[in-house]
């Protein structure tokens, strides 16, 4: 029971809304002191609604502040008016001027006349030379006729001649170098048959090998064969070594010693 008591004693110091109406009961059961100071200031509110706009205020303006940066520039401006006249210039010595140009004008005449004469002797020349390099080319041809008639062979596109020499294969390609020539090679049954027919059963070197890699002949400027003629079991690198190539009588091929002494029979393009 003491503790009901103290309880509600308790439960009224804490909570006063509780003890309204029962205050004079308790009263009469315990005396009441004055009341006493103010607590102190309780924590501060929630702010409240935002109030009114004010009235501008009466205060100083500030300082004007510093120029702002530089803006973009304007467009241009509107066109300005005619300045005034200028002021008259002196007058020229005409007599001075006059003579320049009449010599500026004898100048430029006498170059005009100067370049005709180089153009005209320039055109003379090259009518000579054009003159000069058809006798040439007649004679060339004429050579060349000459030497197809005696010594060679023409097919469609080469003209293989021989001086009769038999030599290795080393001398023939020099022999041929003399005049820009190179051994005979045929790429087709033409051009083999006009070999074999200017050897006439002498057997020619061929400008083909083996000798950069065996058993894999090529043209002298390393190409594939496009067109053979190999005889019968040929080639067979035989005895010591064959990295050359011969026509027989028939106009087969076959592989023979680099050494050995073989007709000379070269080609030049026509
Ligand atoms: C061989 C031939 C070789 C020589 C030798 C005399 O043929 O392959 O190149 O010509 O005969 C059997
Ligand atoms: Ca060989
Ligand atoms: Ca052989």
């Amino acid at each position: 029971m003491a503790v009901f008591s103290w309880f509600l004693l308790l439960l009224i110091i804490v909570e006063p809304s509780l003890s309204e109406g029962t205050e004079q009961t308790c009263c009469s059961l315990v005396s009441c002191g004055t009341p006493g100071a103010n607590g102190a200031p309780g924590k501060d509110g929630r702010d409240g609604l935002k109030g009114e706009k004010g009235e501008p205020g009466k205060g100083l303006r500030g300082i004007q502040g510093p120029p702002g940066k530089m803006g973009p520039p304007g467009p241009p401006g509107l066109q300005g008016l005619p300045g005034y006249g200028g002021l008259k210039g002196d007058t020229g010595d005409s007599s001075v001027s006059l003579n320049k140009m009449s010599t500026l004008e004898r100048k430029i005449q006498q170059l005009e006349t100067q370049l005709k004469s180089i153009n005209e002797a320039f055109l003379r020349q090259v009518t000579a030379s054009n003159k000069q390099i058809q006798t040439l080319q007649a004679q060339v041809d004429k050579n060349k006729n000459l030497l197809t008639f005696s010594l060679g062979k023409q097919t469609g596109k080469k003209l293989f001649v021989t001086n009769g020499e038999k030599t290795t294969f080393d001398r023939v390609k020099v022999l041929c170098e003399q005049f820009e020539a190179t051994i005979a090679t045929p790429k087709n049954a033409e051009e083999n048959k006009a070999i074999q027919d200017l050897a006439e059963g002498t057997p020619p070197f061929l400008g083909i090998t083996d000798k950069v890699q065996e058993g894999r002949f090529a043209y002298l400027t390393g190409g594939r064969l496009t067109y053979t003629n190999w005889k019968k079991d040929e080639p067979n690198d035989h005895g010591s070594g064959e990295d050359c190539v011969s026509l027989t009588s028939d106009g087969s091929w076959n592989d023979r010693s680099c050494e050995a002494s073989l007709l000379a029979v070269c080609e030049l393009p026509v």
